[in-house]
């Protein structure tokens, strides 16, 4: 028989909750993070649980709580108009970072960071960012710069497909676009960056790779070639930054359900369905959470790859279908 105790924090460090159970009463029902979380109130969601169980008779042992390490940090999302970098964004909201967010698209972005805002970001701002071009760059180093002096979390994460061509049938265009975000645009990112991070300890580079950066498959040369560049990058700088206390991962993801067909399948809405019919696929939120669990790691723990694929999908041709 055990006794414990349960302790919960909502996300805006508002509501400290806890309950006490005795010789195991009611304590598995209510350990679902569904009751914790309607009692922190509506789109209030938890930060920070812990448990602390010991046997009947005996004297509380101490524990302590899920941390959350980010809370004030400077976190600088690039892609953060949509799909994984606009999830990572709203879920470091509700941990409490500040956020530096670029993309392309600013009223999308401006659209993010009023989320995040409400989530509860200790701050949002927002700046046009092109990463495959080099000024773009670095003026928003710059920005970065000026508005927080700082970076101790980077999530290299905008990118995406263009095509699925043969090789035989390929077009420069889409194979230039893949190299320059998927691959160029992290090197030039993480120069312009490095500055702004080495000063400070604890600081974390998380570049977002994918499962086509490990296994090639028919129509994916280019894009399969850069993301296996990612890998090398990420690989690259975790060997030159040892020493500097700066952790470097990749997060390798299979697919999710984003802008991410439509942009390769360049808008048309049925081919980007059929991506993903019959099939459970990763959400934004499923890859966003990775991100951030690796981000929130202790400044002694690099989260160096992580590899995830919906259950269906064994291999990016391997993918389990079920009829509609
Ligand atoms: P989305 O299309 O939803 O998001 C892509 C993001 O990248 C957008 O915010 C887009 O913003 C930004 N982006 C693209 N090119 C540039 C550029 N040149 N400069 C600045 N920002 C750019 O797709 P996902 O969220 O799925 O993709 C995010 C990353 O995850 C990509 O690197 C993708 O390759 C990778 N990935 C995706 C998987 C999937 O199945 N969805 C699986 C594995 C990896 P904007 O257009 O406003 O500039
Ligand atoms: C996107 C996942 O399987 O389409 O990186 O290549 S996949």
């Amino acid at each position: 028989m055990l006794n414990a105790t349960i302790k919960w924090m909502s996300s805006d460090n508002r509501n400290e909750r806890w309950m006490e159970f005795k010789e195991n009463h009611q304590l598995l029902t209510c350990c679902r993070s569904t009751d914790m979380g309607s009692q922190c109130g509506a789109g209030v969601s938890l930060t920070a649980i812990f448990v602390c169980a010991w046997p009947s008779g005996v004297p509380p042992v101490n524990c302590s709580p899920v941390s959350n390490r980010l809370k004030q940090k400077w976190a600088l999302v690039t892609g953060a108009s949509s799909g994984f970098g606009a999830e990572t964004a709203r879920q470091l909201a509700d941990l409490g970072a500040n956020l530096l967010l670029g993309a392309r698209r600013e009223d999308r972005l401006a659209q993010v960071a009023a989320e995040c805002q409400e989530r509860g970001a200790a701050s949002a701002h927002i700046q046009r960012l092109d990463v495959s071009d080099t000024v773009s760059v670095n003026s928003f180093a710059e920005w970065a710069k000026a508005t927080a002096g700082r970076v101790n979390v980077l999530i290299n994460n905008a990118g995406g497909a263009h095509g699925v061509d043969r090789v035989e049938d390929g077009h420069d265009a889409d194979w230039e676009a893949m190299f320059q975000s998927n691959a160029l645009g992290i090197l030039r990112v993480s120069r312009a960056m490095l500055p702004l991070m080495k000063p400070y300890s604890g600081g974390i580079i998380i570049n977002v790779g994918s499962i086509a950066g490990r296994v090639a498959y028919e129509g994916g040369s280019a894009y399969c070639a850069s993301k296996a560049a990612e890998h090398s990058i990420t690989k690259t700088l975790r060997l030159e930054l040892n020493g500097t206390g700066l952790r470097v991962g990749t997060i390798d993801p299979g697919m999710a359900e984003t802008e991410f067909s439509m942009v390769r399948l360049k808008g048309d809405k049925q081919k980007a369905d059929a991506v993903y019919a019959g099939v459970e696929p990763l959400t934004a939120g499923d890859v966003a959470e990775a991100i951030v669990w690796a981000a929130n790691r202790p400044p002694h723990v690099c989260i160096d790859e992580i590899l995830m694929m919906c259950t269906a999908q064994a291999a990016p041709y391997k993918v389990h279908r079920t009829e509609a």
